[in-house]
């Protein structure tokens, strides 16, 4: 019982100090900008956009060559070795490849920038011209990053594009680059054997005999984004070194103490801008960097061979990148484990939280001391040793996180989560949260890049003029906003506006709220706001967020259509807790197919769901009034949601189209 003893009275002391001295922290400042009117916030630290962060240096090339010089002889890029290859059967016929995966095996930036001349010069051999496109085509991984830089340092434009992306979408980006040169896997290349027909433009060859750089301008595109869209063919985001090097040098400043002995772990696609940008910022402070991939991340993710080491804990990274779709994941996992421990442990960790919690509520240099220390050794250690046991900072991206899995990550992984929020088409600028702000459901003030301006959408209700906060659409500028869409300069002038200054503004289609100490939150979305038969407006995506809170719920697609008064929903329900409950009510079934199909489970995940959107105090109107169980996942490879796990609602509504009808029958 001493434990609980000391820490109760010690801490009780020092959070109370804390609180006292605790006062409002301003992180952005209003500013004066042009274009359309409206309510605009900077950061509090810089009062122009920024642009580089290194003096002279205006291009992502001429940064790496400097970096690679001066850490010549660190370790930079680590692959696993592969030790073995097997395929397991599941009870039900099923195949899964197991892999068993070695060390780390690492390139010194000396070798690195070897490599990078190399594959500059192989490009110049195969005859591979500077105004002609190279695509990568690939999962995130070593030769990825060498290829990009490569392809810089000859003032090549790179199309990235996602290694999930369906046929068409594939076919439409590489001709309407007209790339003559894709780096891709064998597995992709597969894919480039299927559709060859249908390409024009992509030559075949390979080669040495080394060239001199070519180094680009600030202003030249360096790399042609295709974003995973959610609706119709993608579209390429056309993004200059100068874009890139703006994003890199505002991540500088923002994330605490970077430096040489930081340990990256990659493993989300580099083909979005988020991971692009943090590894290009850890090429240029020195850290190593060690691939990996989200199927053999952790020692319990699907592909790993049972009793051999995931890649965090073969890596031990500082830093990671993560979508909240992961962490999300990473909690339920936590959480499963715990409660099917039970009895006393389970007890300690509820407490250990709740303690934990409470501390941190106050502050979050309440959250250090002799307490903190205690539950860490106690109980939180073999939870850290999930994602290796040695991370100091988070950065996730792509999607709000909740305010639940912020504070169970901050607390039970120990540290600071940074929030971004940001675009493709601004170069991943925008809002970041300050690692100390441990406020939840908010993603910060203005990056050091950008201003942040809220606009009037009168039609969906949403004004500057609104109390106790403006809000409004969001628009973001700085030298960070990319050049626009690829061949598509109708797209283009619908969502960017130059002003009369001759900043870049790009309108972002969300829906946000400025807090007083200049944080933005963002609360809605232009495109999933439906108006309903009555003339209600409901939000798609706040409702599914509310409901989302239930336990059964595992994803969930709101449906609003204006004819009629009532929305409906697709519910892909949880088999944990869904076949949890059903056996605790003694129900029998054949299968979990089977199970969502009953009338009772259905009664039961509804029930959960009327609670949960009361819970968020949601209007009538808003809540389902009927809803439809699936029992298969939602993932990237079923096409039904985006690599950073965005629900795809033209897709998903085709695809469950005759459900859906039924719903409304
Ligand atoms: C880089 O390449 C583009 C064409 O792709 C060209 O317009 C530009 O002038 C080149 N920049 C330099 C510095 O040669
Ligand atoms: C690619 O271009 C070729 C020729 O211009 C055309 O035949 C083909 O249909 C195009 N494919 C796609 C997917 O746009
Ligand atoms: C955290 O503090 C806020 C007010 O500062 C309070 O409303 C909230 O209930 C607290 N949450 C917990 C879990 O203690
Ligand atoms: C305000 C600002 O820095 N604008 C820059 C935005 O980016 C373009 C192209 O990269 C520059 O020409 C602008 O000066």
């Amino acid at each position: 019982m001493i434990p609980y003893a000391a820490g109760v009275i010690v801490p009780l002391a020092l959070t109370f100090w804390v609180q006292k001295s605790k006062k409002e922290k301003k992180r952005g400042v209003v500013v004066d900008v042009g274009g359309e009117p409206g309510y605009a916030i900077r950061n509090h630290r810089f009062t122009d956009p920024v642009s580089s962060h290194w003096e002279h240096i205006s291009t992502l090339p001429e940064l790496f060559e400097i970096s690679c010089n001066a850490h010549s002889d660190r370790v930079f890029l680590g692959t696993r070795k592969l030790i073995s290859r097997e395929i397991e059967t599941s009870e039900d016929g099923k195949t899964f490849e197991k892999l068993h995966l070695g060390d780390y095996e690492w390139l010194t930036f000396g070798k690195t920038l070897e490599a990078v001349c190399d594959f500059a010069s192989g490009l110049v051999q195969i005859g591979h011209k500077t105004e002609e496109r190279v695509a990568i085509f690939a999962d995130t991984r070593e030769e990825w990053f060498i290829s990009l830089q490569g392809c810089f340092r000859r003032n090549v434009t790179v199309v990235t594009i996602y290694s999930s992306l369906g046929e068409e979408a594939l076919c439409h980006s590489l001709n309407e680059t007209e790339v003559t040169t894709v780096i891709c896997g064998n597995k992709e290349l597969k894919k480039l054997m299927d559709i060859g027909q249908q390409l024009e433009t992509v030559k075949q060859t390979w080669p040495r005999n080394p060239v001199d750089p070519n180094f680009p301008l600030s202003a030249d595109v360096a790399v042609i984004m295709y974003t995973s869209g959610s609706t119709g063919l993608p579209k390429g985001v056309m993004m200059t070194h100068g874009n890139v090097l703006a994003t890199v040098s505002a991540v500088m400043t923002i994330v605490p103490d970077l430096g040489k002995r930081d340990i990256y772990m990659a493993y989300l696609p580099l083909a979005h801008i988020l991971e692009l940008a943090a590894e290009s910022v850890m090429a240029t402070i020195g850290s190593a960097i060690g691939y990996g991939s989200p199927l053999t991340l952790t020692d319990t993710s699907n592909k790993i061979k049972k009793g051999t080491k995931g890649d965090v804990t073969a890596l031990k990274p500082t830093i990671m990148t993560a979508v909240p779709a992961i962490l999300d994941r990473v909690r339920d996992g936590v959480r499963k484990k715990v409660d099917a421990k039970g009895g006393l442990s389970k007890k300690l960790f509820d407490f250990a939280y709740a303690r934990r919690l409470s501390a941190i509520n106050g502050s979050w240099f309440g959250a250090w001391g002799l307490e903190k220390l205690l539950w860490d050794v106690l109980v939180f250690r073999k939870i850290r040793a999930v994602l290796g046991g040695q991370i100091r900072y988070l950065l996730s991206g792509g999607a709000p996180l909740s305010g639940d899995t912020q504070r169970f990550i901050n607390i039970c992984v120990g540290a600071p989560i940074g929030q971004g929020y940001g675009l493709t088409e601004t170069c991943a600028g925008g809002t970041f949260s300050e690692f100390e702000d441990t406020s939840v459901g908010r993603v910060g003030a203005p990056l050091p890049c950008s201003f942040v301006k809220l606009v009037d959408w009168a039609e969906g209700g949403y004004l500057t003029s609104d109390k106790p906060m403006p809000r409004g659409e969001i628009v973001i500028g700085g030298s960070n906003i990319t050049l626009g869409y690829f061949k598509n300069e109708e797209k283009t002038k619908e969502v960017y506006k130059v002003d009369e200054k001759g900043m870049r503004w790009f309108y972002t289609g969300d829906i946000g709220r400025f807090h007083p100490d200049g944080c933005l939150e963002i609360i809605d979305r232009k495109k999933d706001i439906v108006k309903l038969q009555h003339g209600e407006y409901v939000s798609l995506g706040k409702v599914e967020a509310a409901l989302s809170i239930s336990p059964y719920v595992e994803n969930i697609m709101v449906h609003a259509d204006s004819f009629y008064s009532y929305c409906v929903a697709l519910v892909v329900a949880s088999q944990h807790t869904v076949e949890g409950w059903a056996s605790k009510q003694g129900i029998d079934f054949a299968n979990f197919e089977e199970l969502c199909t009953k009338e009772q489970a259905v009664k039961e995940v509804y029930a959960s769901l009327v609670k949960a959107a009361k819970q968020s105090r949601l209007e009538k109107f808003e809540i389902p009034a009927k809803i439809k169980l699936l029992a298969s996942p939602w993932t990237p490879e079923s096409g039904l949601v985006t690599a950073a796990l965005k629900l795809k609602r033209d897709v998903i509504r085709r695809e469950f189209s005759e459900e859906l009808t039924k719903l409304y029958a």
